[in-house]
């Protein structure tokens, strides 16, 4: 299996080496719904992964109201954080001879079978936010979304930056996402990268809190429980940040001065929290991928040819920078 990198760059030089003719296929210049890109109004089937997260409710309403701005019939599917419902709502897309499906797969692996069902049918498929693991880079036209080994990296740069000044061990807990989805992958991988330059950053429990308010604090109770030497977290996103918050002020602790936290996101709560000094670093994932992916709709309708990789564009932001920010913030 291609790691999403080393995936892209192949199909990117396959691309580049003649392979027009194969994106032009890629890229969906026909599909069974559509009538020849005339009048006729587009219909896009979306698999939204849930409503797990702040970010998630914010992606959900970009999508909605892009749609409706761009003209597009949307049938909209919420899978309830289950990949079984989201593989049954893009066969039902098939069925109903959509002319785009898009989705954000809740995990990488498990697409293959229905990708070449869509293929089959002649229906250009869109990924938005994450990635899948395919052999086959034909499945889907692109993905419009973030880089999330870039994302873990920053924000390994992002707690070198606050523990600035900070002297003794540093004992790390990481709180996971989703597991087997891309962004907890590839934000590990990144994560992983700039702690293992730190010989003195020691990760003493890392987990799953599957991007959501409520695991996170209960993950970070029972962390703290068995290391309460923890003095560093990275919540793979706000939500988890912020149930982590509660988790160690019920413990007695002040979150971002006894214990240093960086986040993902940079949704309105994130803020919020770092306004009041209890989350110290937020690498922002911009959820407001509406207007792009019904951009890249069109754009795969009308035959153009298009990157495997449509990357959103995206900040940090420390604790002194959050007041400022937070009036501006539009999730
Ligand atoms: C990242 C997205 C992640 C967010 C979480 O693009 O897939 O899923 O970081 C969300 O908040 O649940």
């Amino acid at each position: 299996m291609l790691s999403r990198r080393g995936f892209l760059s192949a199909a990117a030089a396959a691309s580049v080496a003649g392979g027009l003719a194969a994106c032009a296929k890629k890229s969906g210049t026909a599909s069974s719904g559509s009538s020849g890109g005339t009048t006729k109004q587009i219909t896009l089937g979306f698999a939204q992964t849930g409503a797990e997260s702040g970010w998630r409710v914010a992606n959900t309403t970009s999508v909605k109201d892009a749609a409706t701005d761009a003209g597009i019939n949307l049938k909209f599917v919420d899978s309830q954080s289950k990949p079984e419902n989201q593989i049954a709502a893009v066969r039902n897309f098939i069925a109903q001879k959509v002319d785009v499906i898009s989705f954000s797969p809740i995990v990488t692996t498990g697409w293959e079978a229905i990708l070449r069902e869509a293929k089959n049918a002649k229906i250009p498929v869109i990924l938005t936010d994450r990635s899948v693991d395919v052999s086959d880079s034909s499945l889907y036209v692109t993905l419009v979304g973030s880089d999330f080994e870039a994302e873990g990296e920053r924000a390994g740069h992002m707690m070198e930056k606050v523990l600035q000044g900070h002297t003794g061990p540093v004992n790390l807990a990481q709180l996971e996402g989703t597991t087997g989805s891309a962004p907890a992958i590839e934000r590990t991988k990144g994560f992983k990268k700039i702690m293992d330059s730190h010989p003195e950053w020691k990760l003493v429990i890392t987990q799953s809190g599957n991007f959501e308010r409520a695991k996170g604090q209960e993950v970070m109770a029972a962390f703290l429980g068995a290391h309460p030497e923890i003095n560093a977290l990275f919540a793979q996103n706000d939500d988890m940040g912020i149930g982590a918050i509660q988790a160690i002020e019920a413990a007695g602790k002040k979150p971002g001065t006894d214990i240093k936290i960086v986040t993902i996101d940079g949704i309105k709560d994130g803020f919020t929290a770092m306004a009041a000094g209890k989350i110290n670093g937020i690498c922002e994932c911009n959820p407001l991928l509406g207007p792009q992916l019904m951009d890249t709709v069109k754009k795969v309708l009308a035959g153009q040819t298009l990157d495997k990789w449509i990357k959103t564009q995206e900040s940090d932001f420390t604790a002194d920078q959050a007041a400022a920010a937070l009036p501006n913030r539009k999730y």
